[in-house]
């Protein structure tokens, strides 16, 4: 199944940056189609007027609510036309650092759904009655703010169009399987074998793949519990092996004894 993003922005060429370049470039047309739809082409007036003044006062401009809605309304009808509307199809959704946290689990839902309207502001905002009318979710890509939403729809099509079938190639796939173990990845190495005095470990010179295994499986305990203890606590509520207990209290070892 492809997946369609029409994204409404004032800036439709920032996103040549994911439609034309390596993995995203390659499944453009494919795999998932992008098209944008820029509010200033739905304004009447000679200036093309996009912006005004916040009510309130205040630095800055706010996001005209009438351009946007037509632009909005102009990529629901492109869906509709696809046959994607209707109630398991599009979603509207507006960046903001205000919105509910991006992570893998709600990039897998968003992931089952044909088509999407991504909503990137500009300015200091956009006129709230426009995201009531229109927006279904609101999504933060993490507790910071970015001078629009572009880039931030940018990682999130990233996310979901990597890990649509037939995306990916064989050793990439496999990679993104182990981030869904709920561990951090294991250390890379490739030539040369002596880098700047420092050697690779020799395990990984060793052609035991079994050893091998086992040690990169210790290498993403061992760093999921120094990096992100919030996430291997996760990780042991859901289980851990045998093996995996094992390995973690080896490296725990280690580590203390170092
Ligand atoms: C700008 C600003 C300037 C002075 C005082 C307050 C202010 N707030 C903002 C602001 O939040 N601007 C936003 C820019 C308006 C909506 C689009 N912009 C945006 C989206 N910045 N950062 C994001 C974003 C989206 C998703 N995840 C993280 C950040």
């Amino acid at each position: 199944m492809t997946m369609e993003f029409d994204v409404v922005t004032l800036f439709p060429e920032m996103f040549d940056a994911i439609t034309k370049y390596g993995v995203t470039g390659r499944a453009n047309g494919n795999v998932y189609h992008l098209q944008t739809w820029n509010p200033r082409q739905f304004t009447d007036d000679n200036y093309h007027t996009v912006d005004d003044r916040p009510y309130g006062g205040g630095p800055g401009m706010v996001m005209l609510a009438k351009p946007l809605e037509k632009a909005v309304t102009a990529a629901r009808n492109r869906q509709e036309a696809k046959g994607l509307g209707g109630i398991n199809g599009t979603k509207v959704i507006y960046l903001s650092p205000q919105g509910r946290s991006l992570n893998h689990d709600v990039v897998m839902e968003l992931s089952q759904l044909p088509a999407l309207v991504l909503l990137a502001g500009r300015y200091e905002g956009v006129d709230e009655r426009l995201i009531e009318r229109q927006a279904d979710y609101e999504i933060s890509i993490g507790d910071y703010v970015l001078s629009g939403g572009e880039l931030a729809a940018m990682v999130l099509i990233d996310c979901l169009v990597r890990q649509m079938p037939g995306v990916l190639g064989d050793p990439e796939s496999a990679r993104q399987e182990s981030f869904t173990s709920g561990l951090l990845d294991f250390p890379q190495y490739t030539r040369p074998e002596v880098y700047q005095g420092a050697v690779v470990p020799e395990v990984l010179m060793s052609g035991n793949h079994a050893r091998i295994k086992r040690w990169r499986l210790q290498q993403s305990l061992g760093r999921t519990w120094l990096r992100r203890p919030d996430m291997l606590a996760l990780k042991i509520e859901n289980g851990l092996s045998g093996e995996e207990k094992k390995l973690l209290e080896e490296f725990q070892r280690a580590y203390e004894t170092n």
